[in-house]
């Protein structure tokens, strides 16, 4: 049976990253927005907004669902393939977790089929979504280690400040 990839922990900006695979905490339009989503599409250029907007026309009218994903170029980033995802928003009166458990499962499932073998991961919806980060590293941590997505090897989370470091560190410790 193959293996679940590996998980490293980064810190810093996801665009400084290089991977075959960059992931983009990103909106049902496709289309930009703050966080993670503005950074990608400022350091990756209009290349990647364009694709956005292709792929808005010929597959995704209604906007890409919550928990699904889908890849793009990366533009100027130092990747093969920005892959995008929409993150649920935090709920308190309703369980989404396996929605957000979906953004990562769905993300390495396209990934892999790119040929994709190392894959760098924001932490999606704990920003502007408001996920808190304890829990959304839990399930992110779980989602990875469930399964294995040859030829996909290595999974990094990159963090953008400690306590998101902290919180990945713990759920990887357990
Ligand atoms: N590199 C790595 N992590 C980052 C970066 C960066 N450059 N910038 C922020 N983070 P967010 P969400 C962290 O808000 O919660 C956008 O407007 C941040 O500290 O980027 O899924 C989209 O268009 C947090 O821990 O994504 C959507 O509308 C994590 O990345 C909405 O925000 C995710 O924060 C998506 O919200």
């Amino acid at each position: 049976m193959t293996a679940p990839p590996t998980i490293t922990l980064a810190h810093g900006d996801i665009t400084e990253q290089h991977a075959d695979v960059l992931v983009n905490a990103a909106n049902s339009s496709l289309l930009g927005g703050g966080g993670v989503d503005g950074a990608i599409h400022r350091r990756g250029g209009p290349e990647i907004l364009a694709a956005c907007r292709a792929l808005r026309a010929s597959h995704y009218g209604k906007g890409l669902q919550t928990g699904q994903a889908v890849a793009t170029t990366a533009g100027r980033l130092h990747a093969e393939y920005v892959v995008h995802t929409v993150g649920p928003v935090w709920s308190h009166t309703e369980d989404r977790s396996a929605l957000l458990a979906s953004c990562y499962r769905e993300s390495l499932r396209v990934a892999a089929d790119l040929g994709a073998r190392t894959v760098a991961f924001p932490a999606i919806s704990t920003g502007i979504y408001g996920w808190p980060l304890d829990d959304g590293a839990r399930i992110a941590v779980r989602t990875v280690r469930e399964a294995a997505h040859p030829p996909v090897t290595e999974v990094r989370f990159v963090l953008f400040d400690e306590e998101a470091y902290a919180r990945f560190a713990e759920a990887l410790r357990t």
